[in-house]
């Protein structure tokens, strides 16, 4: 009995001296290394897909045999939307998840769900890498349980339809049955925009456009390319509706369990990576409207004006402006 009480204490003890030593508690483990397992509904030739490679070779540079990062696309790992509560539970370390995600847990955030409201990659940028960043992300990392690394540039969404229309305003969209992702907030985005919203996870869009269980669907033109939708769509409206972000996380267990030594490392892998994505997304939307004219689909531009003031006032009419604290639409839009 005394020699298990002793044994005890002396485990305790050197737990004690390791964390004052600012070393790991205690580490998911993969044949000795950091295991840092990564979910995406991404597909492979993506750029938020192929970020995770960037990643994984910072990683394997400034910490060889260290972590065992394991990417997993195509949501094979965890479904769309709920990579947030895996985290949580410590099944999952890394993932990029959306304003959307993080408005169920941090209400204020839906400002970023709102139409309209960041004008452009660099405006995000300046946001999110600011005070407005730093004072969001600390309700994220307290009630979400994950702490967001970078901020990756997902694009600018636009509407893409099955049969082309004439689509100048919003009216337009009266009927059209538009795929959003499955939660209220991307609901009512689509609401905002005029359509029929209909909830459908990412990896089912390409066969509901196929089939016509949806007319149409939003994201951005490298991800129309990327997922191939442009194969069974007609018409690319041009609404600039959201200009989209997600943020590379990790789990406050997997973080809290690195030597700081560690966190510096996976901190500038994943800024490698919102980089990588970034520079390469910008370059390509710059350019891709040529493609998808060649694979013969129309490409239109609306009356944006009329676009902008409908889902702005749909915002500012909804029960998600009333959790915006005050100032911060305004602060927002003075960051430059
Ligand atoms: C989508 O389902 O339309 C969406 O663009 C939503 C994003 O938040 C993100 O989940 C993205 O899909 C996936 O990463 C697939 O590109």
């Amino acid at each position: 009995m005394k020699q298990i009480v002793r044994r005890s204490l002396l485990a305790g003890a050197a737990g004690l001296a390791l964390l004052a030593a600012g070393l790991p508690a205690a580490h998911a483990q993969s044949a000795g290394k950091v295991l840092l397992r990564i979910s995406t509904p991404a597909v492979p030739d993506d750029w938020h897909a192929k970020m995770w490679t960037v990643f994984k070779e910072s990683l394997d540079k400034s910490a060889p045999g260290e972590f065992d990062v394991q990417i997993n696309l195509n949501a094979t790992l965890f479904k769309q939307g709920t990579e947030p509560a895996a985290m949580a539970r410590g099944n999952l370390e890394l993932s990029s998840i959306s304003a959307f995600d993080i408005a169920k847990l941090v209400p204020e955030f839906s400002v970023f769900t709102a139409g309209y409201i960041i004008r452009d990659p660099a405006h995000q940028q300046k946001v999110f890498n600011g005070p407005i960043g730093e004072e969001l992300f600390k309700s994220v990392v307290d009630k979400m349980e994950v702490r967001p690394l970078s901020t990756i540039y997902l694009g600018t969404r636009q509407v893409n339809l099955r049969e082309a229309r004439n689509v100048r305003t919003p009216a337009d969209l009266k009927g059209v049955k538009l795929r959003m992702p499955g939660s209220k907030e991307w609901l009512f985005l689509g609401e905002a925009l005029g359509a029929t919203p209909t909830p459908l996870a990412f990896g089912e869009v390409y066969l509901g456009l196929k089939t016509g269980t949806v007319d149409g669907q939003d994201n951005p033109l490298p991800t129309v390319r990327a997922a191939k939708f442009y194969e069974v769509t007609k018409q690319l409206v041009l609404t600039n509706h959201l200009v989209d972000g997600i943020f590379i996380a990790v789990s406050n267990k997997a973080w809290n369990a690195m030597t700081p030594a560690q966190r510096t490392k996976v901190t500038s892998a994943a800024n490698a990576a919102a980089q990588y994505n970034n520079d390469n997304r910008i370059k390509e939307e710059a350019q891709i409207v040529d493609f998808f004219k060649k694979e013969g689909l129309q490409v239109t531009t609306p009356d944006l004006d009329a676009f902008r003031k409908a889902v702005q006032a749909a915002y500012q009419n909804s029960e998600y402006a009333k959790v915006w604290p005050k100032g911060l639409v305004d602060r927002i839009n003075n960051t430059r």
